[in-house]
């Protein structure tokens, strides 16, 4: 069973490159950004608290993203394995997905981290502003405190799976399709 943790700061290409991993080692994509984005549309109590904290640049708080993982791992019994995809975000989130897999007789088998220079973040964000409707990716402003509070409260979870010798990264920068050769030839090495 693989179980991965796509890292990367806001717009390196978790989303993207999700997608293409999913179709070919036919695992459970859980994007946190996703689920929160689908509670928003649905108008549910956890959309509107999830908005107040996106639509600023922050992250929303852990105990609330803890909580919206666990129930979102325990609704897919059957998976063969899971891709993580922005989560987790802070250490605090990633003892508790340990935490969590541990209880199911399971672990974390890598995390691949997408490395891609601030500026190139800056122009995908700035690109996909024009067609996503996403408050987060409109406001330069916004762009700016998602990457600091990446540096800051993110970029430290790297050192939690290095610890435990599970720390890949991945160069980021060039096409979509370059970049998905780099993800599959690392996940070939673990399966
Ligand atoms: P996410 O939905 O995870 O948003 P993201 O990090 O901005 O997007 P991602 O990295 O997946 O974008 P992608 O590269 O695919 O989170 C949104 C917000 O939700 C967070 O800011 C936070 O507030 C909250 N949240 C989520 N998880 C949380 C957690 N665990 N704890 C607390 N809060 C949490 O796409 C970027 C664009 O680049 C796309 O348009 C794509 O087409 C393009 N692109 C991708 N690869 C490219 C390439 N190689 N070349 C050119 N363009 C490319």
């Amino acid at each position: 069973m693989i179980n991965l943790v796509l890292f990367g700061p806001p717009g390196a290409g978790k989303g993207t490159q999700a997608e293409r991993i999913v179709e070919k080692y036919n695992l459970h994509h859980i994007s946190t950004g996703d689920v929160f984005r689908a509670n928003i549309s649905a108008e549910t109590e956890l959309g509107k608290l999830a908005k107040s904290y996106m639509d600023q640049g922050q992250l929303v708080p852990d105990e609330v993203t803890i909580k919206m993982l666990i129930s979102e791992v325990d609704k897919n019994p059957e998976a063969a394995g899971f891709i993580f995809d922005g989560f987790p975000r802070t250490k605090p989130q990633a003892a508790a997905l340990d935490e969590i897999l541990e209880s199911k007789g399971t672990s974390i088998s890598s995390m691949l981290a997408l490395d891609v220079e601030e500026d190139e973040l800056k122009d995908r964000l700035k690109k996909r502003a024009e067609v996503s409707g996403r408050a987060d990716d409109a406001d330069p402003e916004v762009i700016q405190k998602r990457i600091d509070v990446y540096k800051k409260e993110t970029a430290p979870v790297k050192d939690f799976y290095s610890e435990q010798g599970k720390f890949t990264s991945i160069n980021g920068m060039g096409s979509i399709d370059e970049i998905t050769n780099r993800l599959f030839e690392a996940l070939d090495k673990l399966s």
